[in-house]
C-alpha cells in the first residue's frame, strides 16, 4: 500500500488548511488525534455496502465537491449536510469508490485532526468547507478530473448510508 510521506502530508495539510480559521470542535471530539498517528482510520468493516443500505430520512447533502489534485496526491471533499428529519443523526465515516481511504478531518492549528464522529441534531447542519471540516481522500486509484462527478458515501451507523454526487473542481478552487 502506498503511503504519502509524512512531510508531504503535512505540507498538504498546511495548504488545505490555514491556521487563521479554526474549525469549531465539539466536546465529543476531544479524543481526536493527529494525522500522523498510526491508527485504523475510518469505519473500516462496519461501513455497509452503499448499494444495500438505507438512506437516512430527511438528510440533505448540498453542493458536494472534490478538489482535483495531481496524480497520486490526497484530495478533499466539501459539502453542507442538513438534518431535516425528526431523528438526530451521527456522521461516522465516508467512503469513495475512487479513493482507498476517506477520513473525516478538521483543520486545526495549521494541521489536521481526525474526527471520530459528528452529531447532526434535528434541524441541525454540518458545513464541510475549505479551512474547516473536510473529508480527506487518500490513495486515489486515478487522478480525479475537473468537470466529472464522483459519488461519495456517508455512514450514519447501522445500515444508514447517504450517497452524494460530488463535482470535481480545479485544485485552486477556494469557494
Ligand atoms: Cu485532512
Amino acid at each position: 500500500m502506498r503511503q504519502i510521506p509524512a512531510p508531504l502530508a503535512l505540507l498538504l495539510c498546511a495548504w488545505l488548511a490555514t491556521p487563521a480559521v479554526q474549525a469549531r470542535q465539539h466536546a465529543d471530539h476531544a479524543h481526536a488525534h493527529t494525522h500522523a498517528s498510526g491508527h485504523a482510520h475510518g469505519a473500516g468493516d462496519a461501513f455497509p455496502d452503499p448499494a444495500s443500505a438505507t438512506a437516512p430520512e430527511g438528510l440533505l447533502i448540498r453542493d458536494c465537491w472534490i478538489r482535483a489534485m495531481p496524480a497520486g496526491l490526497p484530495s478533499a471533499a466539501y459539502f453542507r449536510m442538513e438534518n431535516t428529519g425528526d431523528k438526530p443523526l451521527t456522521l461516522h465515516a465516508a467512503r469513495s469508490p475512487v479513493f482507498g481511504h476517506a477520513m473525516l478531518h478538521t483543520s486545526q492549528g495549521g494541521g489536521m485532526k481526525t474526527l471520530p464522529s459528528l452529531p447532526i441534531p434535528v434541524g441541525g447542519a454540518l458545513d464541510f468547507s475549505p479551512r474547516g471540516n473536510h473529508v480527506m481522500l487518500e490513495q486515489p486509484s486515478r487522478p480525479p478530473q475537473p468537470g466529472e462527478t464522483l459519488p461519495l458515501s456517508f455512514w450514519f451507523g447501522g445500515s444508514l448510508v447517504a450517497t452524494a454526487d460530488c463535482a470535481v473542481k480545479p485544485a485552486g478552487t477556494l469557494q
